[in-house]
């Protein structure tokens, strides 16, 4: 892959799926809110935005209000968060959502999330027929939802579901893989054999804490997922263990907080990275561990 500068200030030559990206750092799903971003930092988040192309928060069919408070316990070198899903279900991210991201510098992936494959049909026709919309992610892997990780966690259901899916969008499929199943790069596989374009790892590892002064469950989902470098070892294996398996890109994540961290996953075998709960702390993490990449690699970046 080339990384030089090309007109218009783009970097050629290095794509995912068939779409030119000017570097390798995405956004985990849901770890960054470019509008609301966009509200605090204005243009300035247009002329510097961190990422090389953005993921949005997963979308339901149907509008959700998400889990109850509290949502989010910090761990030692992490958080388990429990939102549960919220936002405004397909139609009001088509008018209200969609409107505001294409306006960002960066090709778009819309992540979506079904409780049933009727209703991942739904979201994929209906967003995927959007011109503005680069890529899909089917989120088979939110821990905070009672039925979310059917379809991911075993290869047959992904595969039917995926195999019936496909033909739904000429986007470029990506499927978002939990690491609380028993053999991710299994259902990484079948992915592939449906005829996914990439898969993207790890979501959050299912986990729990209590509060000291009750003794009773902190979170208002009761579970939730674990992220952030807590995980990273974790993430490391599976994404490792899952690239040694497919042909399509992996994008991994998992508690990447620099430009090292990123480039083990890339040594493991990925071919893009994300960021996600060091977004948090950070919001311009994306563009500083993009930096700390390219230098590590002695390759330009664009400012
Ligand atoms: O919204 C969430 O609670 C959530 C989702 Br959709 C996900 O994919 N991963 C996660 O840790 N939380």
């Amino acid at each position: 892959m080339s990384w030089q500068l090309a007109a218009g200030g783009w970097q050629s030559g290095f794509e995912l799926c068939g779409v030119p990206l000017r570097g390798p750092v995405l956004n985990g799903s849901g770890t960054f809110d470019a509008i609301a971003a966009r509200r605090a930092f204005g243009d300035a988040l247009l002329e510097q935005f961190p990422f090389d192309a953005f993921v949005s928060k997963t979308i339901t069919v149907e509008p959700r209000d998400g889990n109850p408070p509290p949502r989010l316990w910090e761990t030692p070198a992490g958080m388990i968060n429990s939102i549960g899903l919220p936002n405004r279900g397909l139609e009001g991210f088509l008018a209200h959502d969609l409107p505001q991201l294409v306006e960002l510098p960066v090709p778009l992936v819309v992540s979506v999330m079904g409780f049933s494959v009727d209703e991942l049909a739904r979201l994929l026709s209906g967003v995927g027929e959007r011109a503005e919309v680069a890529m899909m992610e089917l989120n088979f892997s939110c821990p905070n939802v009672e039925t979310g990780l059917v379809m991911g966690a075993e290869p047959e259901e992904t595969e039917a579901a995926v195999d019936r899916l496909r033909p739904l969008t000429e986007k470029p499929l990506i499927v978002k893989l939990t690491p609380n199943a028993v053999d991710p790069a299994g259902v990484a596989e079948a992915a592939e054999r449906a005829g996914a374009d990439a898969v993207s790892l790890v979501n959050t590892l299912k986990g729990m804490a209590f509060d000291p002064r009750t003794g009773r469950a902190w979170l208002g989902g009761v579970t939730g997922g674990l992220s952030g470098p807590a995980i990273r070892a974790v993430a490391l294996e599976q994404v490792h263990a899952v690239a040694e398996r497919v042909r399509i890109p992996v994008i991994g994540m998992g508690g990447i907080a620099s430009g090292h961290d990123a480039r083990e996953f890339l040594d493991a075998g990925a071919a893009c990275v994300a960021v996600g709960t060091e977004n948090f702390r950070d919001p311009a993490a994306g563009r500083r561990v993009a930096f700390e990449l390219a230098e590590l690699q002695a390759l330009p970046v664009r400012d």
